[in-house]
């Protein structure tokens, strides 16, 4: 196990290092039957509010007693099985159940009691579905191409490995001491297809595809993230790794080692991975990355394999099996409830082979449908709920949790997101999508940088009084030449946006009034 007091640096630690020093995160795994049999209000407030977070049990202050349940979902990858039960879990809580897919390709269940969990655990557990080390300071859900195995483009397929970090950093899903106590939360991402589905900038450590000498591996890149005070994109690591399973696994865990040992654990804005490539430089960094490794990395390769944009994966699209295709569903601000999540299984089974995937769009495929079956499935009610071919700022809409649910919100965002999409959707022609993403404070969870036009959630004065505002960021790229975007307004009242929003996309993005719409001065 480590502690602060294993680290080199002899800095002053933060409250969040103190009480992980007291008690490892993990250590609430052999507690949680007694704290569902002692009920929420009984139990120790940084137990409640901080370590059950080690095991994805989230205490909602703004909802007291109705937890969020925060999985691991690698890859995005769930079966029709595994949705089954997620959504049996959901529908116990009634109009309080619902679930999220994240900007990680992952599920968040909401409303759920902790006097289920133990047996919520149970049933996950049988499916192969865990949500270990998912919040706090641990590894995020590893994201990879949503398309995995199935795409053409494809030059890797990266499953297996993704399921392989995952595996040794949470100990298959039981919980792994060797990584419950870094310096701060991490993130991962491997791409295996040339389109950088997974946003490689905004991962700590990204794995793209490179070839070197004409083989096909990684060209690895570190340190990028988010935060409140300072956003990084993610920088060459130099190092080019082989697609096999043990060279993969082994650089992520010397990586973690090496920031896990040395990683500032003063001021909490500055101890994300990024810090310590700062205070070293790169050339340290790699070297003790080395060390951990046992052996020198090969050099990177000059130029990685990404060349096309990124796509959004909703529509009808051929598999390279063939015959087979890919149906991607468009999810609005990925809130689903109950009836529908166990639509999704069903026709996944029907008219697929059971295969879902979730992607960092918040949206869901539908994998392995026949050209055959096609026609039906795409008349089935399920699909006009999440059509196929939304409008067009509705389809590249994505929207973090927001007020309704986080306590950090500074502004609801997944309503008021859609109503706005949709009502400009009504009003005006745009000749190609316009990404929008909605954080709903400056933690940037909903990626407003990666945005074409972002909106981050804070307040204003308007006519003496506070009112709901957001930030607007514009200028991110995606796909092969990804790029942050940068904030060009301040403080914009929420209900000043349609006409703000109407006006940049005019400017902007060659955006028209559909015929008989007037605009009121
Ligand atoms: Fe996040 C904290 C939700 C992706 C940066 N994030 C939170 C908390 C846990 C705060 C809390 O306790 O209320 C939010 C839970 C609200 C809730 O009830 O849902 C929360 N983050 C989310 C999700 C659900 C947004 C969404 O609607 O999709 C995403 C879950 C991903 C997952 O499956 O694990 C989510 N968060 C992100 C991302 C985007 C990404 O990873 O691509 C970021 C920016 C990238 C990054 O981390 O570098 C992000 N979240 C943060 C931060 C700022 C981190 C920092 O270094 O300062 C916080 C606050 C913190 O950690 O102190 C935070
Ligand atoms: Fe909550 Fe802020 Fe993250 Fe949105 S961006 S989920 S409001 S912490």
């Amino acid at each position: 196990m480590v502690t602060a007091s294993t680290t080199k640096k002899k800095v002053k630690i933060n409250k969040f290092e103190k009480y992980k020093a007291e008690k490892d995160g993990l250590a609430v795994k052999d507690e949680l039957k007694k704290f569902a049999e002692m009920g929420w209000e009984a139990v120790d407030e940084t137990d409640l509010t901080q370590r059950l977070k080690w095991l994805g049990i989230f205490f909602r202050p703004v909802t007291p007693g109705k937890f969020m349940l925060r999985l691991r979902m690698p890859h995005g990858l769930i079966s029709s099985q595994q949705m089954r039960v997620l959504a049996d879990v959901v529908q116990r809580y009634g109009d309080d159940g619902s679930a999220d897919i994240t900007t990680r390709q992952n599920l968040q269940l909401r409303g759920v009691h902790l006097e289920d969990i133990p047996d919520i655990f149970d049933k996950m557990h049988a499916v192969g579905l865990t949500s270990m080390q998912s919040g706090m300071d641990n590894v995020r859900n590893i994201t990879g191409s949503p398309v995995a195995g199935l795409d053409s483009k494809e030059l890797i397929d990266t499953r297996e490995l993704v399921q392989a970090v995952q595996d040794m950093i949470t100990n298959g899903g039981e919980g792994n001491y060797d990584f419950t106590n870094l310096p701060r939360k991490f993130n991962i991402a491997l791409e295996g297809s040339t389109d950088n589905s997974v946003h490689a900038e905004i991962n700590d450590i990204a794995f793209v595809p490179a070839y070197k000498d004409g083989r096909l591996g990684f060209n690895v890149l570190v340190g990028g993230f988010f935060s409140s005070t300072r956003c990084a994109a993610a920088i060459p690591l130099g190092v080019w790794v082989p697609p096999e399973e043990e060279d993969v696994v082994e650089v992520c865990r010397a990586i973690l080692t090496v920031y896990r040992d040395n990683g500032s654990r003063g001021n909490r804005q500055k101890t994300r991975l990024m810090w310590l490539i700062d205070e070293w430089g790169m050339e340290k960094f790699r070297a003790e990355v080395e060390q951990s490794v046992g052996k020198p990395l090969a050099q990177a390769a000059a130029e990685d394999a990404l060349d096309s944009d990124k796509r959004d994966h909703v529509g009808v699209f051929q598999q390279k099996q063939e015959g087979l295709n890919y149906v991607g569903l468009h999810v609005p601000v990925g809130r689903l409830k109950a009836d529908q999540m166990m639509d999704l299984a069903r026709v996944a089974e029907v008219y697929g082979s059971g295969d879902l995937r979730l992607t960092v769009e918040q949206n869901v495929i539908v994998a392995n449908v026949p050209d055959n079956r096609l026609a039906i499935f795409l008349s089935e009610a399920i699909v006009q709920t999440f059509p196929i071919q939304p409008s067009t700022l509705v389809r590249s809409l994505v929207s973090c949790t927001g007020a309704q649910f986080c306590k950090f919100a500074l502004v609801e965002t997944k309503m008021q997101s859609l109503a706005l999409a949709r009502r400009l959707d009504a009003e005006v022609d745009l000749p190609e999508p316009v990404r929008m993403h909605w954080t709903g404070c400056p933690n940037s969870c909903g990626q407003p940088q990666v945005a074409q036009i972002g909106m981050m959630g804070t307040k204003a004065r308007k006519n003496g009084k506070m009112v709901p505002a957001v930030d607007i960021y514009m200028g991110g790229t995606v796909g092969k030449d990804a790029h942050l975007g940068e904030r060009v307004m301040q403080k914009v009242p929420c209900e000043d946006l349609p006409g703000v929003v109407r006006n940049l996309l005019t400017e902007n993005f060659g955006a028209t009034l559909k015929p008989g719409v007037v605009i009121e001065a």
